[in-house]
């Protein structure tokens, strides 16, 4: 059976009719609130005829992080100003995957699980394994623990089949088991033996990945495009659901509170006492309808520092508001910071929205030192005199998740090793990094992105041939770093175990040989000529 689009999200509601509790409320009222948005970008993709219809999957959604007792703390603090990042994805998911016409189960319940994936009872002791009913197990790392235990021995033989939703990305020296054991890079997450491919981020940072992000609130909605619409009040919104993330900050709070009308929505809980400054109007955590009325009425949205990399700073962009956020110098990394400790990525976090900061940059988001104050008061003079324009990069819109969901399960094929490689071998633009750079660094130096799949295609001889290098000898290795040339003793190195292909390794002596490919314009996940 062939994938229509659909014009309606009611199989997602029947599919999500038995499912309760805050988070579910959340993601289904998102949905609801965004419908119309996803029709009519469905209907655009469908006269486009960009795109070819494909096989209909079934497709299980399987958010492990609200099952079983991780669940219950996670539902918890939904209400609590607790993360809600992983709960737009979701929800963006879900309905993506619905207009794009494919079959969906949405389960929340540990127990479902074993019945959907589990063996049968069988006779005596032994049960049967039976084959699995669904193509895709979308999940996140808490679910691949569940799915183990459901699954058994045939978790191994279906694991091609799953696709994790991570927000901060997993690198390759991290997912292979053995080589993060035996090379100091085991951690709390990692070490699944997954493709890296299969690890699905919030935001295009780890090219080892698949960037499946989420759809912002549009800059141009039809109907609301009138003079008015975007009438901005002297107003700034804090970004900071909690009360902690406020701490050691009151200084940079005040310098927004002399130039602009303070606004904030934090979790206020029943019988404690704010500390919030004065001067700051706190709304307390609201629905993300409120939320987003709130924004766009506001001029300025203030990140003070955490959270990191969420996907409400692009909302308020979207809205027309101009983010101002702290820089972190030093970075912050695994090494020096206590959320990214134990997480399977050794990025540097420049500032606390690094998308915001690189792909989309001033009039709409100024990076400031946030202990001094000068430079705080004169990015806020200067956004208080410039009008800005709300702004969507194409791929966080409705039509850019769909878009590249679309060519996601068209091409990504983990199964089997003959089906046809995605992106093909013309897309390669080969390049030879500079010492202790990372090819996804080495690919943006050339405004390209490293494209893991075609690690493969320069992994031969040839490809040091083709960049004018002379080997003095060439071996295998099985290296995050490989392929890498050494300039002292001319040294060549190749891979050996193909999941340690790594756009992220870099080592102070050695330069990486580089798979880059361009991008189509606001969509870095897809090439031109991909689709
Ligand atoms: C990120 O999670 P957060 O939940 O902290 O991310 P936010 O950017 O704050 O917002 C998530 C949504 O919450 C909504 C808002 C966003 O879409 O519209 N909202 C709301 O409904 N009511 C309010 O009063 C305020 C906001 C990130 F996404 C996660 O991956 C991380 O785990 C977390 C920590 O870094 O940050």
């Amino acid at each position: 059976e062939k994938a229509e689009i659909r014009t309606s999200l009611s199989h997602l509601y029947e599919s999500i009719r038995n499912t309760s509790g805050p988070a579910m409320r959340f993601i289904r009222s998102r949905v609801e609130r965004m419908s119309e948005r996803w029709i009519q970008a469905g209907l655009k993709m469908r006269q486009s005829n960009r795109t070819a219809p494909l096989t209909q999957m079934r497709v299980l959604l399987y958010p492990g992080a609200l099952a079983g007792s991780v669940g219950q703390h996670f539902e918890g603090m939904v209400e609590e100003g607790g993360p809600l990042g992983e709960l737009v994805q979701w929800a963006d998911l879900s309905a993506c995957l619905t207009i794009l016409g494919h079959d969906l189960t949405f389960s929340t319940s540990q127990r479902q699980l074993h019945r959907l994936t589990g063996a049968a009872p069988g006779r005596g002791s032994c049960p049967i394994q039976r084959p699995l009913t669904f193509d895709l197990i979308y999940t996140d790392y808490h679910g691949l623990n569940h799915l183990q235990g459901a699954m058994g021995l045939a978790f191994q033989y279906y694991k091609c089949r799953f696709r994790i939703l991570d927000s901060f990305g997993t690198e390759p020296a991290f997912n292979l088991g053995s080589y993060a054991h035996s090379r100091g890079f085991q951690t709390l997450w990692g070490s699944w033996g997954l493709q890296p491919l299969q690890y699905m981020t919030m935001f295009p940072h780890t090219p080892d990945n698949s960037f499946l992000g989420f759809a912002s609130e549009e800059a141009a909605r039809e109907g609301e495009s009138g003079p008015d619409s975007h009438r901005k009040h002297r107003m700034a919104v804090v970004y900071g659901k909690q009360h902690y993330m406020w701490q050691g900050k009151s200084e940079y709070v005040a310098a927004i509170g002399e130039e602009l009308e303070t606004h904030a929505t934090v979790y206020q809980p029943p019988g404690r006492a704010s500390t919030l400054p004065g001067f700051v109007t706190n709304h307390g955590l609201l629905t993300q309808h409120r939320f987003l009325q709130l924004l766009r009425r506001a001029k300025v949205f203030v990140g003070l520092g955490f959270p990191y990399e969420g996907p409400a700073p692009i909302e308020a962009i979207a809205l027309g508001c101009v983010l101002l956020q702290p820089r972190f110098d030093p970075p912050h990394s695994s090494e020096n910071n206590d959320f990214y400790k134990g997480k399977p990525t050794t990025r540097q976090i420049s500032s606390q929205h690094p998308y915001a900061e690189e792909f989309i940059g001033k009039p709409h988001v100024w990076t400031v030192e946030m202990s001094n104050r000068t430079e705080v008061r004169e990015a806020l003079r200067a956004i208080l005199s410039t009008e800005v324009k709300p702004f969507t990069p194409f791929e966080l819109t409705c039509e850019g998740m769909l878009e590249r969901l679309h060519a996601y399960i068209t091409h990504q094929n983990f199964c089997s090793p003959s089906a046809p490689a995605w992106p093909p071998e013309s897309a390669l633009r080969l390049r030879l990094g500079p010492l202790g750079q990372s090819c996804a660094s080495a690919c943006r130096r050339s405004s390209l992105v490293c494209e893991p799949a075609l690690f493969r295609r320069l992994d031969g001889a040839d490809a040091f041939t083709r960049l004018g290098l002379g080997c003095s000898g060439a071996v295998r290795e099985a290296s995050h770093l490989s392929p890498a040339y050494s300039p002292w003793g001319r040294r060549c190195s190749l891979q050996l175990d193909p999941l340690l292909f790594s756009c992220a390794g870099a080592a102070p002596s050695l330069r990486r040989l580089c798979p880059c490919r361009a991008h189509l314009p606001g969509q870095v996940a897809l090439c031109p000529g991909c689709l």
